[in-house]
């Protein structure tokens, strides 16, 4: 059986919204970050810094996923290898889509993900703090309005359907959700992301999400 490595509160948040949608039997186990624990608490739960846990991320990072002897970091390229081998319509359905997929989380993570993450980490009640969430934001338009257009044509980022490249795009931006008007300004973009939200396999791992206690 799959099993998959990191708490809500992280980028396995993804992976997770994933494996529901598809209905895939697995493992969770809620390895926390390790700046998240006092020291006391480190002593009685399995994080980043385990060694248990480090022997199988060098990066000492969540997610982490395990499918059979196969030990896989990075929450994007997880996403693929599922979506590749267990997707049904999810994944790609040929070479052609499965380049598409790539494109799509690749940009995700290197031009959305970075300044979006900047926005939801700012504290916007210093003035240091809202310089840096309208830089990010500045830095994020020109992105956003790549996926705005990408997404006119059918409403979906590849085969017209939605796919693993839609939730991996999906949950870079909404991190930059808290700025306010930002995606507004893409109707697209804004139609897709509250469709997405409204899928029961998101709202089941939003739940589970907002019920964690660390
Ligand atoms: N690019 C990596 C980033 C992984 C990452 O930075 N994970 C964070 C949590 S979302 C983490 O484990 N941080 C560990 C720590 O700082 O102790 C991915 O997408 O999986």
């Amino acid at each position: 059986m799959l099993r998959l490595h990191g708490v809500y509160r992280s980028r396995a948040a993804r992976n997770i919204w994933l494996l529901e949608e598809l209905g895939l039997p697995y493992d969770h186990v809620p390895v926390v970050q390790r700046y998240r624990l006092s020291d006391e608490q480190a002593e009685t739960r399995i994080h980043t810094q385990s060694e248990t846990f480090r022997s199988m991320s060098p990066a000492a990072a969540i997610p982490v996923l395990q499918d059979g002897d196969l030990i896989l970091s990075e929450s994007m390229a997880i996403n693929l290898h599922i979506a590749r081998t267990q997707g049904k319509d999810l994944g790609p359905r040929d070479e052609r889509e499965q380049a598409m997929m790539d494109q799509w989380s690749y940009y995700g993570i290197t031009a959305i993900e970075p300044p979006a993450l900047e926005l939801l980490y700012a504290d916007q009640a210093t003035d240091d703090g809202r310089a840096q969430v309208s830089a990010a934001a500045e830095k994020l338009r020109r992105p956003l309005s790549v996926v705005n257009g990408a997404l006119a044509e059918t409403g979906w980022l590849v085969g017209g359907r939605f796919t693993v490249a839609d939730i991996n795009m999906a949950e870079v931006v909404r991190y930059a959700m808290p700025a306010s008007g930002l995606i507004e300004g893409f109707p697209d973009l804004q139609h897709w992301i509250t469709q997405l939200h409204a899928r029961p396999a998101f709202r089941k791992m939003w739940q589970a999400r907002e019920a964690e206690t660390l």
